[in-house]
């Protein structure tokens, strides 16, 4: 394959659009044709991590593990989307380093909205839980989220369309050459 392999880190709230721009992108790069794999809570969280939870040592061996499987698909000639909330920030910096490591590029790509837009949102009622006390360790109600400070592209959800979103990501990939 001519086509260099990466890995687009997508990381913010619960709610932030995290999933709903993974998969548009993922639809996207298809079309044209290119190799592209998303990961997200419901292929990794269900299988290889389902002895996880969300206390902070599960979920930094939750993005360690991510962080491993992407670079394998990068390795591979694909485009990794990962669409976790990733967190922590040493945690990301993790999945960086095994990237960089292995030669291969890592797009940190801070899917950003208001608590109070995701929370507004709340399409699953997690959020109306975690302010019960239901859930506890919930990112943004009582466990951190550390927004990254330099990531490669930076995306307001509540103030781009999904669309723009990927339009966006797709022209910091032509402009680097990664597709
Ligand atoms: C945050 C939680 C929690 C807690 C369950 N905190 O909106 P969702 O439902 O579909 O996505 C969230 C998902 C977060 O899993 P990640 O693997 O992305 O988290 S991390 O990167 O921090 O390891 C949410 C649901 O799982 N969920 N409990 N306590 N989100």
């Amino acid at each position: 394959l001519s086509q260099p392999g990466l890995t687009l880190w997508l990381t913010g709230l619960s709610g932030s659009g995290k999933s709903t721009i993974a998969c548009a992108l993922e639809q996207h790069l298809l079309h044209l044709r290119k190799s592209a794999y998303r990961l997200d809570g419901d292929n990794v969280r269900m299988g290889l991590n389902k002895d996880l939870g969300f206390g902070q040592k599960d979920r930094e061996e939750n993005i360690r593990r991510i962080g491993e499987v992407a670079k394998l698909f990068a390795d591979a000639c694909t485009i990794a989307i990962t669409s976790f909330i990733s967190p922590y920030r040493a945690d990301r910096d993790l999945a960086r380093s095994i990237h960089t490591q292995a030669r291969l590029p890592f797009v940190e790509i801070y899917i950003d909205v208001p608590l109070q837009v995701a929370e507004l949102r709340d399409p699953k009622g997690l959020y109306v839980k975690a302010r019960k006390g239901e859930i506890p360790d919930f990112t943004g109600i009582s466990a951190p989220y550390e927004a990254p400070k330099t990531p490669e592209i930076h995306l307001r959800t509540d103030k781009l369309s999904i669309e723009e979103c990927v339009k966006k990501i797709m022209e910091y990939l032509v402009e680097k050459r990664y597709v």
